[in-house]
């Protein structure tokens, strides 16, 4: 069977954006039935810039928590902190060995989140990329739903499968796809349209998290920035509209309906009312999540035996992939 891989990092608390634009498709995906699923709480990924041990304990089971509570059975996927699963790394080194400095340089998550001071930066978050193409590929994953800003990383995954096919004469890792679908492919925060809502972003009210209550998101809608203008009646009149065009966005991926559809029905609708709509929305469609997790979280052990049991059906997977790699590479074994 093809298997699709994705993952999100427990550096934080889950956003809307995470919600919206990567798990709400996992959960597609599981559900559609055509692919094994295997989801992944990339703890490794995540400190590549720093973490608190206490809290980055407490993200990956709030995030597992997120996980089961959306609709991910861990029976019908396989879902894992990628730690645990020790050939993440082991595959992650045999790509580091494989990737070009200059591929890496590129991609624009390091260049955003190195900022200036580039020599500060950790080796490991340059090594993102080759790390995050080993998630996949260990599991001749072939589809990965992210949301736009993992495009790039996806195509450095194609780029090192393609090179390590190439450089060791074989035809073993296969080319992935990232499947970047629905209408919240790209969340921007609440105070500036321009920029991705982000769980690491410093300003809490730039984003709505899974574990906000019903007075805290309408609060942080309320003050969402917008425009003085009413909501147009279709796409072309939130050109140029960053602000107003992302609220749209968010009710029409909360909805399940296109941004099109729900223009036609607010047009003419001013902003203050058009929030208080939103916010209802988004209350309705994520207290009952947010509930599951408060519940989830009440047994932790739970958690980790989930988590246990999914590493040990990850393991089935990945030791004969690593095994051959190692085999390709002319590793005495
Ligand atoms: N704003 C967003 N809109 C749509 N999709 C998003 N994703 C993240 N933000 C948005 C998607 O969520 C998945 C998991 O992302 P991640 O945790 O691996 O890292 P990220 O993309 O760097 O997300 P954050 O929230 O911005 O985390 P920090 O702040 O720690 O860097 C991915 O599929 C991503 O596309």
């Amino acid at each position: 069977t093809p298997r699709v891989f994705s993952g999100i990092q427990p550096s934080g608390g889950l956003t809307l954006g995470n919600y919206l634009g990567a798990m709400t498709r996992f959960v597609d995906w599981q559900n559609r039935g055509t692919h094994e699923t295997i989801y992944c709480m990339v703890d490794l990924h995540a400190i590549t810039v720093p973490q608190k041990p206490a809290d980055l304990t407490h993200n990956t089971r709030e995030l597992c928590a997120g996980f089961l509570a959306s609709g991910i059975d861990p029976e019908r996927s396989i879902l894992i902190n990628q730690s645990r699963v020790p050939e993440h790394a082991q595959l992650g080194w045999v790509f580091n060995c494989v990737a070009r400095m200059g591929w890496m340089g590129r991609m624009t998550q390091w260049k955003d989140k190195a900022g200036k001071n580039q020599k500060a930066a950790s080796l490991g978050l340059f090594a993102y990329p080759a790390l995050m193409a080993a998630d996949i590929l260990l599991y001749h994953g072939t589809h990965v739903p992210v949301g736009e800003d993992q495009k790039q990383h996806i195509e450095l995954t194609r780029d090192i499968a393609t090179k390590f096919n190439h450089d060791y004469g074989v035809d073993f890792f296969p080319l992935t796809e990232p499947v970047i679908e629905g209408a919240a492919t790209r969340i921007m925060s609440l105070r500036d349209g321009t920029k991705k809502m982000s769980k690491s972003d410093p300003v809490d009210a730039s984003r709505i998290n899974l574990t906000d209550d019903a007075d805290t998101i309408a609060r942080k809608f309320r003050k969402a920035k917008t425009d003085p203008d009413p909501l147009p009646g279709s796409e072309e009149g939130l050109e140029g509209r960053p602000d107003a065009r992302n609220l749209v966005n968010i009710y029409a991926a909360l909805d399940g309906r296109s941004v099109a559809e729900v223009l036609v029905e607010k047009e003419g609708a001013m902003f203050g009312h058009f929030k208080q709509d939103l916010a209802d929305l988004a209350v309705a469609k994520l207290s009952p999540i947010s509930s599951e997790m408060a519940r989830l979280m009440q047994d932790p052990a739970e958690i980790d035996r989930i988590l246990a049991r999914g590493a040990e059906r990850a393991r089935e997977i990945t030791v004969p992939i690593l095994e051959r790699t190692y085999e390709i590479i002319g590793m005495v074994r």
